[in-house]
């Protein structure tokens, strides 16, 4: 596929997402994969780059929440058209079992969404357990499926918190041992994560799979 064609596609998905025409974007993300474009470059130079425009007018008062609501419900339908495609090629073999979930009092999830694909598609059995998980939801979760590694995901500064929270009441309730804990989200570090006592961190959803890979 010519180059600009493709460049045109790119920026019809990063517009659609910023000015709210859901179609737009429908359309675009269909007409890469018809031109076999990658499934992990339209997440990439495509979607992504749409809702990070979209975070940094929003930061810059240029665009309210309601857009960034409706921003974030095209992502999750273009997601929806992507994920067969990402999955394509993935393992079928079960290496570990993953359990994730976005903290207590965070309702952020297409970062997290993103990473429980990625995950499934590297051979992981991924329990995504959904977004404002309270503390006690984490530790059930764990008593009941007994997995791995536990995800937390966080995109605000004050959810963040909750990371340390949970790993606290998994010592607290003696099942630290038992699990690997890996965190991310957008006000995530390696340098947190450390701090907190985490075993791993990832800032984007292709390296937490290499993360969780190394966790096992
Ligand atoms: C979309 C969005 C929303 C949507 C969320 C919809 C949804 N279903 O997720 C809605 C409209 C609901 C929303 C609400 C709010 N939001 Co908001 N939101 C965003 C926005 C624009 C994009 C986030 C996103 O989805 N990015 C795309 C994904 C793909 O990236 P990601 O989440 O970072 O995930 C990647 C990595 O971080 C990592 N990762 C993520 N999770 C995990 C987990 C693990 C285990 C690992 C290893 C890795 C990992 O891998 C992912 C894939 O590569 C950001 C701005 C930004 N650019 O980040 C603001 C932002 C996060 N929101 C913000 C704010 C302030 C809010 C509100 C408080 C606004 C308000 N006044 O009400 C509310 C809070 C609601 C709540 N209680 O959670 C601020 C946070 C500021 C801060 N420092 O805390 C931001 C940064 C915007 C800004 N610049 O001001 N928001």
């Amino acid at each position: 596929m010519v180059e600009h064609a493709k460049q045109q596609l790119f920026d019809n998905i990063v517009s659609g997402i910023v000015e709210s025409e859901p179609e737009m974007v429908k359309n675009a993300v269909l007409q890469c994969i018809a031109d076999g474009v990658n499934a992990q470059v339209i997440l990439d130079d495509g979607l992504k780059r749409g809702i990070d425009n979209l975070g940094e007018l929003f930061e810059r008062q240029e665009v309210f929440l309601p857009q960034i609501m409706f921003g974030a419900k095209i992502f999750a339908e273009a997601m929806d058209i992507l994920k067969p495609h990402l999955a394509a090629g993935a393992e079928t073999q079960t290496i570990g079992t993953v359990v994730i979930g976005t903290v207590h009092g965070d309702l952020h999830d297409l970062g997290k969404n993103i990473v429980s694909i990625m995950l499934s598609v590297s051979g992981f059995q991924v329990i995504d357990i959904g977004v404002d998980v309270s503390t006690d939801a984490f530790l059930s979760a764990v008593r009941t499926h007994q997995p791995q590694i536990l995800g937390l995901s966080s995109l605000l500064t004050t959810t963040m918190l909750e990371q340390r929270f949970v790993i606290e009441s998994l010592v607290e309730a003696g099942l630290r041992e038992s699990v690997r804990v890996m965190v991310g989200g957008a006000p995530v570090s390696e340098r947190w994560a450390r701090e907190i006592g985490a075993d791993g961190y990832a800032g984007d959803a292709n390296r937490a799979t290499a993360v969780a890979k190394s966790l096992l």
